[in-house]
């Protein structure tokens, strides 16, 4: 018999910045083969060491293939299969009940960014629980802080185009750990490098980046506003800064003088823990060598005061006036490119009822809500591990009247939870449109294989569950192509000559975006008065930190980054193979902090605050300062012992508007021996 082979194109739905395009290989309408496409101009034919592996994901033996219904207790992990048909009723029935009683403010959508294919993530999802009048969630957990923080400065916090990042002669890596999380921009880094360009790193951490880096300030958490004011005060003493770019561009440089004044060099540097003579050092290497480019994503922002960092880093190239040269000025998320392209609707109805992601412990376990959480609808997320203050999730999960939906692709610790699981698509069968927060490349993601067992795509649940809601909204029922069609229909300058069509013919093209754009420089800026906002900044420590004055005192700052090539967030926590070989998550503790406990390497100690513990083994690592310890972020519970990961620790503290993401790095442990 004839056997067909094609390769069909697609683009990674992970929630990385480098929105890879893979090319699959399909004989018989099995998917044999995925790899990275050698023409994508990010991609350059690799993808990297989790999603090289990603049919095994997709035809991995714990894969969800049929709906589920709970049997047993909750959390007990006990399900008998049902058919979609009974699934979609039940859920409809428990929703139109709610609707009627407590009202439609009683049900709750939690969703993040699982997936970043705009269909997928939610388009339709959105309209479903507009529709209903649900409560909705504030996904603020990544990148939002760091957006407000650069929209203070600039309005419209557009970047450069990371890609122009080869023209740069200094690049600071400012809290991102681009080797590991952002791999696909480290050849334009090793590229400007190659033609002459330092390349500083700024991180508490000695992460695989600061390794590769020609400078590495290994700065205290939190400290970076002290450093930026440090950095201003010696430019403006050393009339180092342009007095035009400032008169013509800026608004408010009276008082940011003012407040750099008194943030000398050697006052900044107890604060910050690196010497004066660095923070000089790094002040004249940043206007010295230009073009001068600073690359941001979200490290820092998870502060209390991150906003304040976001801003306070926003604030440099907006002083020294970086952004003239083409390689200057800040690299950051570029999906705002997107956003503003596509025209996503931002959700109209002011009066819905919203809760900020990170409050979601808060929120299911707190009774006297008017009217309580009654019913929880989970999709592309895994809050059980992503969440802060993970008791406090897990107690509202572990409600046994708390009606829980999970659509997944695999039993995860939320969906451990659910009353019903429904099991979706994974992106090499389902029809997508990818966006990109590292570059500004669209693609077209075109499923290659019929959808595994009795899988479907989170849009036609949505379909599904409207139909049996009797909702007759207009918009429901579209179609995943009429969806993206709508999107590029926006009539935006930037999607000139990308259509659906031409998306199929080539799967992916550059946003219209010009070679060598200039935000605030070739685009008047995007302010009610078109200048760059300066103004009064001030170091403040948060209250969780070693200089606060908050919550109970423990000596030690927690960070929990993400730290593993094999994993991506919380999606390969689960899988043995995806695991490093140490094979749980360790706690990495400074020489000093080690011996003033006396404790070595390998043994198993306590980590511990008022919000939880985790029992772990430690390890002695240079990598962290005294004064610091650090626990990988990802991990599914079942790989510790108190079957919890290192959010059961974490502070969920959101700024008091709400907006933006929580103080996970604001975090005071203390460790002892077990
Ligand atoms: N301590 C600590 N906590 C953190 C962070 C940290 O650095 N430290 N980082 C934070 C950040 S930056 C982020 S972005 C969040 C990440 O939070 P999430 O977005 O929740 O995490 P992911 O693991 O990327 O994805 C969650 C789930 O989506 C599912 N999924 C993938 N594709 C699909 C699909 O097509 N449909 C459906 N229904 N599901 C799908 C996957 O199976 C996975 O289980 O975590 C945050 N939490
Ligand atoms: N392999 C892999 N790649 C990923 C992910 C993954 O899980 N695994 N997750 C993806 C996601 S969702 C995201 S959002 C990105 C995140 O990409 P990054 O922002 O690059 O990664 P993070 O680990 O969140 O944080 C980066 C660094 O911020 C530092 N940091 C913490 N506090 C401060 C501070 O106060 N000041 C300074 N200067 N630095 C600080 C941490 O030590 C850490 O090394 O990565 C994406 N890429
Ligand atoms: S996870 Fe990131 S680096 Fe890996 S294939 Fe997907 S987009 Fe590329
Ligand atoms: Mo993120």
């Amino acid at each position: 018999m004839m056997r067909t082979t094609r390769i069909v194109r697609g683009s990674c739905h992970h929630d990385c910045p480098d929105t890879c395009v893979w090319d699959v290989t399909v004989v018989d309408g099995r998917a044999v083969r995925l790899r990275g496409n050698d023409d994508h101009p990010t991609t350059r034919g690799q993808l990297c060491p989790k999603v090289n592996r990603f049919l095994d994901r997709v035809h991995h033996p714990d894969r969800l293939t049929s709906p589920l219904r709970r049997v047993g207790a909750k959390g007990g992990g006990e399900y008998e299969t049902i058919g979609w048909d009974e699934a979609i009723e039940a859920i409809a029935h428990h929703l139109r009940t709610l609707i009627a009683g407590p009202g439609p403010a009683s049900i709750l959508q939690f969703s993040f960014d699982g997936t970043q294919g705009v269909i997928q993530k939610g388009v339709l999802a959105d309209r479903f629980f507009a529709a209903i009048g649900a409560a909705d969630v504030r996904r603020h957990l990544c990148g939002v802080t760091a957006w407000l923080g650069a929209a203070d400065v600039s309005g419209q916090p557009f970047g450069i185009d990371p890609e122009d990042l080869v023209h740069a002669r200094h690049i600071i890596l400012w809290g991102t750990n681009t080797y590991l999380t952002n791999r696909h921009l480290w050849p334009f880094i090793e590229q400007a490098r190659g033609a002459g360009a330092t390349i500083t790193v700024i991180d508490p951490i000695r992460t695989s980046t600061a390794e590769r880096a020609d400078e590495f300030l290994q700065i205290r958490p939190g400290t970076d506003v002290a450093l930026v004011l440090a950095m201003i005060h010696v430019l403006d003493r050393d009339g180092l800064l342009d007095a035009g770019w400032i008169r013509d561009h800026t608004s408010g440089w009276a008082e940011l003088q003012a407040s750099a004044a008194a943030m000398t060099p050697s006052l900044a540097a107890p604060i910050v823990g690196i010497s004066a003579a660095r923070i000089e050092a790094l002040a004249h290497s940043y206007v010295a060598n230009r073009p001068s480019a600073i690359r941001v994503l979200v490290g820092p922002e998870h502060h209390e005061h991150g906003r304040d960092i976001m801003r306070a880093i926003a604030i440099l190239p907006a002083l020294t006036g970086a952004w003239r040269d083409v390689g200057g000025g800040l690299a950051r998320s570029t999906q705002i490119y997107f956003d503003t392209a596509l025209g996503r609707p931002a959700d109209a109805d002011p009066a819905r009822r919203r809760f900020n992601m990170a409050r979601l412990g808060e929120v299911l376990t707190d009774r006297s809500l008017d009217p309580p959480i009654e019913a929880l609808v989970v999709h592309n997320s895994n809050p059980a591990v992503i969440c802060p203050d993970q008791n406090a999730v897990m107690a509202g999960l572990a409600r046994e009247d708390l009606f829980t939906v999970v659509i997944e692709q695999f039993m995860t610790d939320t969906a451990r939870h659910a009353d019903i699981v429904l099991p979706t698509t994974t992106q090499i069968e389902h029809l997508d449109l990818g966006i990109a927060w590292g570059h500004l490349y669209l693609s077209l993601n075109q499923p290659a294989i019929e959808p595994i067992g009795d899988t479907l795509p989170n849009t036609e649940i949505f379909r599904r569950l409207a139909t049996a809601m009797g909702l007759d909204q207009p918009g429901l029922q579209d179609s995943d192509e009429t969806l993206i069609r709508q999107l590029l229909d926006s009539g935006h300058r930037w999607l000139d000559g990308i259509t659906y069509e031409r998306l199929q013919e080539r799967t992916w093209c550059r946003l219209a975006v010009p070679r060598g754009h200039r935000p605030n420089v070739d685009e008047p800026t995007g302010t009610a008065d078109g200048r760059l906002r300066l103004g009064r900044l001030a170091h403040r420590a948060g209250r969780e930190t070693p200089d606060g004055d908050g919550r109970p005192r423990h000596p030690l700052v927690l960070l929990s980054r993400k730290q593993y090539l094999g994993f991506l967030n919380a999606n390969y926590g689960g899988f043995d193979d995806h695991l490093p070989i140490e094979a749980e998550p360790l706690l990495q503790i400074s020489g000093v902090d080690a011996d003033d406990r006396g404790l070595v390497s390998g043994d198993r100690v306590r980590v511990f605050n008022d919000r939880g513990s985790l029992s772990l083994v430690c390890t002695h690592s240079d990598d962290v300062q005294p004064g610091v310890v650090a626990i990988p972020f990802g991990w599914w519970h079942r790989h510790s012992s108190d079957q919890r990961g290192v959010n059961a620790l974490t502070n969920p503290a959101v700024p008091s508007d709400d907006l933006g993401s929580a103080a996970f790095h604001d975090t005071l442990v203390e460790v002892e021996k077990h």
